[in-house]
């Protein structure tokens, strides 16, 4: 990967722009901005968590990670562009003021770097890690199937050569273990998980691994309009993040599948980049703000 592309958010980056972007947000907002390791990728990258907010006690914190599908560039995208509009908007917006004085985002950028860094070398369609596999040639585990929620049961395969492998057991690879371990260490303060996949245009809600839906649904809980009525069920998948996050008892637990419809699919152009960035961070700041007074 080249060390020289400048980084720009309505590009797509490539992960080592991203990295230097992340570096260069901290050093210029220190006291709304910091950064942790919550663990190492199957090739060895870390994985960088940010946490946006500021310094206060016994604050709620929200969730929300990109990249979990290596070639949906569109979703490491909206993680940026989330990130730079909070802390360009802190002081002037008065909702996303409040919203960092009295809650804390944990924001991982990219799950699974080592697909999403092969997507730019090799492969632009690659979906899961990049992980060996015993007994076959065929690499890497369906990270969003890995998660320990009717594991393997239903919408997943068992077959490693498969793009939605669960993965030899729940929390195989580094980088879903990684992620499932933080939330569970800080399970008194995470009260919404969000994570950001393309395409489709919905936003679902736990549960994908049975047919019953939950029994806080959104709309009882009378959000937008707008919102619910792009609320649908997917096909049933077993080993979902959200459908996790949500039994480990974090009620506002949602997959976003961001644009489009199908048009263009995972290989969405960068012109839409900047649009779909504006219309889900007005989704997620109104999810943030709803959380922070239920
Ligand atoms: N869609 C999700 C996927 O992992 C999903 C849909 C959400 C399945 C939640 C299971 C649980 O297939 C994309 N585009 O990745
Ligand atoms: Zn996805």
């Amino acid at each position: 990967q080249a060390r020289t592309a400048s980084h720009s958010y309505v590009k797509y980056n490539n992960w080592n722009t991203v990295k230097s972007r992340i570096y260069h947000i901290i050093t210029l907002n220190p006291d709304l901005v910091s950064r942790s390791v919550i663990g190492k990728t199957y090739e060895g990258r870390p994985m960088y968590l940010l946490k946006l907010g500021k310094n206060g006690a016994n604050k709620k914190a929200i969730f929300m990670d990109c990249g979990f599908h290596a070639r949906e560039w569109i979703s490491p995208a909206f993680c940026q562009w989330f990130v730079k509009e909070a802390v360009e908007t802190y002081g002037k917006d008065s909702v996303m003021t409040t919203l960092l004085d009295k809650l804390d985002f944990y924001v991982l950028p990219v799950v699974n770097i080592d697909g999403y860094v092969y997507t730019w070398t090799n492969d632009r369609m690659w979906r899961k890690t990049r992980s060996k596999n015993a007994g076959t040639t065929c690499i890497g585990t369906d990270p969003n199937r890995n998660f320990d929620a009717g594991w393997c049961t239903l919408g997943a395969s068992d077959y490693p050569c498969s793009s939605t492998y669960c993965g030899s057991a729940p929390e195989s690879e580094k980088e879903t273990k990684a992620l499932a371990d933080f939330i569970r260490e800080h399970l008194s303060t995470i009260k919404a998980y969000l994570t950001i996949h393309s395409y489709s245009q919905l936003l679902l809600f736990p549960y994908s691994y049975t047919y019953n839906f939950i029994s806080h649904l959104m709309c009882s809980y009378s959000f937008p309009v707008k919102l619910c009525l792009i609320s649908s069920p997917t096909d049933p998948a077993a080993g979902g993040s959200d459908d996790w996050a949500y039994d480990q008892g974090i009620k506002y637990s949602f997959t976003f599948e961001l644009r489009d419809t199908g048009r263009y699919g995972f290989l969405l152009p960068e012109s839409q980049i900047k649009p779909t960035c504006e219309e889900t961070f007005l989704a997620v700041k109104y999810i943030a703000n709803y959380v922070l007074e239920h």
